[in-house]
């Protein structure tokens, strides 16, 4: 095998690191978690990417989530080329955007009413001071590991790249802000029933990633999530899902419709941007009607709503809702995923390497270790140094998973039988160099 060349991507990173902080827009894509050069990349289309160097990967990243139909896809493309020519934006309400809020409140059981932002960070701030405005208590109990934006009130013991880069928090951080944050386990009620028994008069909300995508994937285990919208209706505490990642991913209705479990607010990004920047908050009527200018609780965003990304994201929606020339995505999301998931598997066996595999539809969990994964503190026994190898065997065999093993994979309706199988195939190769020293 050819070891690929990246010196372009070499030589834009040496550019990059003199004129941006670590030479990223976002410090996942550093490859801090896995060593080596970050790949710059050119153009990508359906589930391929095309570095500056010319190299074809197959993406199991996705942009982090949204590109669920895979890259550039053509009815996505034509939308916002269609979009642009009437303009980019106006600071004006649209048409679009009561469109947009039509299909989340049809597809999301628990939403009755959403406000667009631009990030799944801008969503994160604006739950947690509605939660707090409308309860007029001030604490916030999150879980380790999972992570829901910077904001200063969620980076405490928070996931993704706060976990690659080994941060337990980030200075800048005020103890006064943290101070009002409370973590407990991922997947431990008896933590949350604890703090609730003790103080549950100061929490306003408990905020989970229903199923946790930011420690790697762990998904939540039976009468968790069930477990969570009990205790907090108890404490009169609100119950806020954050699927920024689960929304629209592992079913049309997110995390909340494949579990039954309906929370107070809802946090969604990524997929409803359809690889643009837009993100949105919703829920319960009673709430949301308490957001400016309805209401008291200040919330504001000059390109909320953008017209552009409203576009893409309901073209997006309408194809995961519908379906596309070959039918049902959602189907088929499920028979690649579960393939890959199997295949990967038995290509770890064959190399006697010990791993432990999570998926829930087309999100994917890959942990170097044997034992079962279920909070933070599991993840973090995973063999970091032993995936960052896996990861660079399957980059020189042309396949692109996420540079961490705190992050997830994303397979997308693009991902067919020939990039599965040739990925299955890289996964060989790749746990036999893992396991080679050095
Ligand atoms: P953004 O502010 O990055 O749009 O969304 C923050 C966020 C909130 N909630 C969940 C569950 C998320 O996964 C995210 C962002 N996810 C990370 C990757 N796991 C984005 C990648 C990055 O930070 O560059």
């Amino acid at each position: 095998m050819m070891t690929p060349s990246f010196s372009r991507s070499a030589a834009l990173y040496s550019q990059a690191l003199h004129l941006i902080p670590g030479g990223v827009n976002s410090p996942v894509r550093a490859f801090k978690g896995v060593g080596g050069t970050p790949r710059f990349i050119r153009s990508a289309s359906g589930a391929r990417m095309i570095d500056v160097d010319g190299n074809e990967l197959i993406d199991y990243v996705g942009s982090w989530g949204p590109l669920i139909l895979g890259h550039a896809h053509p009815v996505v493309i034509d939308a916002i080329r269609a979009a642009t020519l009437c303009g980019t934006s106006f600071g004006c309400p649209t048409e679009l955007e009561v469109e947009m809020a039509e299909l989340v409140c049809a597809a999301v059981p628990s939403i009755e009413m959403v406000r667009m932002v631009n990030s799944g960070t801008e969503a994160g701030m604006a739950v947690v001071r509605l939660a707090r405005g409308a309860t007029g208590r001030p604490k916030i109990i999150k879980m380790e590991g999972c992570y829901h934006g910077h904001a200063d009130s969620l980076l405490a013991r928070a996931g993704s790249g706060v976990a690659t880069l080994g941060l337990p928090d980030s200075p800048g951080v005020t103890t006064a802000t943290a101070a009002d944050t409370i973590t407990v386990p991922f997947n431990d009620l008896e933590a949350v029933r604890d703090i609730l028994a003790r103080e549950g008069d100061q929490v306003a909300a408990v905020l989970v990633e229903p199923i946790a995508g930011n420690m790697g994937l762990v998904p939540p285990v039976t009468g968790y999530l069930q477990g969570l919208r009990e205790l907090t209706a108890a404490a009169g505490a609100l119950l806020i899902f954050d699927e920024v990642m689960t929304g629209f991913r592992v079913a049309y209705g997110g995390a909340q419709a494949l579990y039954g479990v309906m929370p107070d607010l809802t946090m969604l990004g990524k997929i409803i941007g359809g690889g643009l920047p837009a993100a949105a908050y919703g829920g319960r009527r009673d709430l949301m009607q308490q957001i400016a200018p309805a209401g008291p609780i200040y919330q504001a965003g000059t390109l909320s709503g953008n017209p552009l990304a409203v576009t893409a994201g309901i073209a997006t929606l309408k194809l995961l809702r519908d379906g596309d020339e070959n039918g049902a995505i959602y189907p088929r999301l499920e028979a690649a995923s579960a393939a890959l998931v199997e295949g990967i598997g038995a290509a770890a066996q064959i190399a006697g390497i010990p791993i432990y595999q999570t998926r829930v539809g087309s999100m994917l969990g890959l942990f170097f270790q044997q034992d079962p994964v279920t909070d933070y503190a599991g993840a973090k026994r995973s063999n970091a140094t032993r995936y960052g190898k896996w990861f660079h065997g399957m980059l020189e065999r042309g396949v692109y998973f996420a540079p961490s093993q705190y992050e997830a994979a994303f397979v997308s309706a693009a991902h067919g039988e020939r990039e599965i199988e040739a990925t299955i195939e890289a996964a060989g190769g790749a746990f036999l160099g893992a396991l080679l020293p050095g």
